[in-house]
């Protein structure tokens, strides 16, 4: 034991140094819980059966009280409450209101009931939502830093939803919105108090273009289902080797050439709607524009662009990744990261940087001669990290941050302290955590999430069950850990299977990143779900079974 401990020993002051590095890049990107977690109860011991049993994703502080209240759907109203720093004017909020009104009373059953009186004191008669903060961020886009707390207090006569910003009033719509079953002729609500407010700020999807593409209306339904489940970030993988559906105004020629086809193809006005649908929900929308690997497609409509490959002294007739030693390619890059930057409000691009075959550069004499120019003898990955750095900086020079993929950081490649780096490679994913963060770099983690995958059974419950934190290293470097992304790659994947593949699936990654690090229970997890599941049915989303059973046809 003595030995033990005196062999830890300088390990443990050398990660010490590391974290004290690691918690300057660290502070500005956590969300402050705006509450003490006062009302925090056991959920399972709680909710069981009872109609709050299908809050999704658990609330991180709640309490139901057994008395419940009646809304009858020809009084009750959404409202802005009293001295609200955002009223009618607000759009986002309007929109909102309109949507959950139409997803409480829309169905046709529940038109013109409830026009009798209810007996006195057991009536809810309006939400109200009161917004604090002098600016409400109506009109912004949201971003990693965007406050999404908020409170709700359901008391009889009035419900009051309490929050800083917009984003909160969302999160909080949906939860009144969940807290609700139905009665006889009318809706029913147990009186609660609810504090709530995100465990991690970045909680993504990542949807591919590529592969396959996806109708708008994919996209849109899809958003529907992220804010359904209170994800915030789409991550747009738009383009890659098969296919470049980015209609870009400076290089029309790259999907005029390169997508499936002249339908096959997101407009400006395509993208714009995303990100505009995208915002009304409290979603930011961040493109992924992979390279100098994943590119084929990039090359048919930009000659020059992609390394020709060679068969000893002559040209294969194939192309490679991104050709790193032209000037042309650096000048197409600017153009193109430049009009990019003007089309997705966000402040973070994503810029790919994975799988780089080195095969065709190998075999390419000019950038043989290249490597020797600039002596990089014959390691690769220094004309790989050469290439990167150039793109950061461009993507820098735009004013914008940027997201790499891991290998950009496995292969030393200089990144801003600034950078996000994204674990996707799943064996020794949690090493990779401890290596990234103990650099100090901020990071999210896709690895444990590859909703791809599929196999035979609940594998849920293999996502519910990742602890995102549980990695060697200290307090500063898991407040670097800003987040995760469940990501559906698109090889096997359409318009014909998106929804019922990502959910109810991503929903349990979706709990997992919002709710506390103690909500664990799987068989309150399961409970809840199922109903859950059932409710995205009823608003349109064609979510999976998670095993036997069914919907209350009735309801819906
Ligand atoms: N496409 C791109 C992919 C993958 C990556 N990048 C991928 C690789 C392996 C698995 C899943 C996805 N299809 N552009 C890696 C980030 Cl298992």
């Amino acid at each position: 034991m003595q030995g033990q401990r005196g062999a830890m020993e300088p390990a443990r002051l050398f990660l010490g140094i590391l974290c004290a590095s690691a918690a300057l890049a660290a502070s500005s990107l956590h969300q402050r819980p705006p509450q003490p977690e006062f009302l925090l109860q056991e959920p399972e011991l709680e909710l069981g059966e009872s109609p709050s049993g299908s809050l999704w994703p658990l609330p991180r502080s709640l309490r139901i009280l057994p008395r419940q209240l009646q809304l009858a759907p020809a009084r009750f109203q959404l409202v802005h409450g009293p001295g609200s720093t955002a009223g009618p004017g607000c759009g986002l909020l309007q929109d909102a209101f309109r949507r959950y009104y139409e997803y409480i009373f829309g169905y046709s059953k529940w038109q013109n009931q409830g026009q009798r009186p209810l007996p006195a004191g057991t009536e809810l008669l309006q939400l109200q939502v009161i917004i604090g903060s002098k600016d409400s961020e109506c009109d912004n886009y949201p971003n990693i830093t965007s406050n999404e707390a908020y409170q709700l207090s359901v008391t009889e006569p009035v419900a009051v939803l309490r929050a800083e910003k917009v984003w909160g009033a969302l999160r909080g719509k949906l939860t009144f919105y969940m807290l609700l079953s139905k009665g006889f002729n009318t809706f029913l609500i147990n009186e609660s108090e609810i504090t709530d407010y995100p465990r991690f700020a970045h909680r993504g999807i990542l949807l591919d273009t590529s592969r396959h593409f996806l109708p708008l209306k994919s996209i849109l339904t899809n958003l529907d289902a992220m804010a359904f489940n209170k994800f915030n970030v789409l991550h747009w993988h738009v383009v890659d080797d098969h296919s470049f559906p980015y209609q870009s105004v400076t290089f029309p020629e790259l999907s005029g050439k390169g997508s499936y086809s002249y339908d096959h193809v997101y407009t400006p006005t395509d993208v714009h709607l995303v990100i505009d649908y995208a915002r009304l929900r409290g979603i930011r929308v961040i493109p992924e524009f992979d390279s100098p690997g994943h590119t084929q497609s990039w090359g048919k409509g930009q000659k020059d662009l992609l390394t020709p490959c060679f068969n000893g002294e002559h040209w294969s007739g194939s192309y490679g990744p991104v050709n790193p030693i032209l000037n042309t390619t650096y000048h197409f890059m600017t153009d193109l990261f430049k009009e990019i930057s003007g089309v997705f409000p966000d402040a973070y691009i994503h810029l790919g940087g994975d799988e780089v075959d080195f095969t065709c550069w190998k075999s390419n004499p000019d950038v043989t001669e290249f490597m020797k120019q600039q002596g990089f003898g014959i390691d690769y990955a220094k004309l790989e990290s050469y290439y990167i750095q150039k793109i950061l900086d461009i993507v820098s020079s735009a004013n914008k941050g940027y997201i790499v993929w891991q290998e950009v950081f496995d292969k030393g490649v200089k990144i801003k302290p600034d950078t996000i780096v994204e674990v996707w490679i799943s064996s020794l994913y949690t090493t990779e955590l401890s290596r990234v963060t103990g650099a100090g770099f901020t990071t999210i983690l896709a690895a444990p999430w590859y909703l791809d995958y599929i196999s035979y059974g609940q594998d849920w419950k293999k996502y519910y069950s990742i602890e995102p934190l549980n990695f060697p290293g200290c307090e500063k470097q898991k407040k670097l850990v800003i987040g995760g992304e469940a990501c559906l790659w698109g090889e096997f994947v359409d318009a014909t299977n998106l929804t019922p593949r990502l959910w109810p699936r991503a929903s349990a990654v979706g709990e997992r990143l919002w709710s506390s690090e103690n909500v664990t229970n799987i068989q309150d997890a399961y409970n809840r779900l199922v109903k859950h599941r059932c409710r995205m049915l009823r608003r349109g989303i064609a979510a999976e079974p998670l095993f036997v059973g069914y919907c209350d046809p009735e309801y819906r």
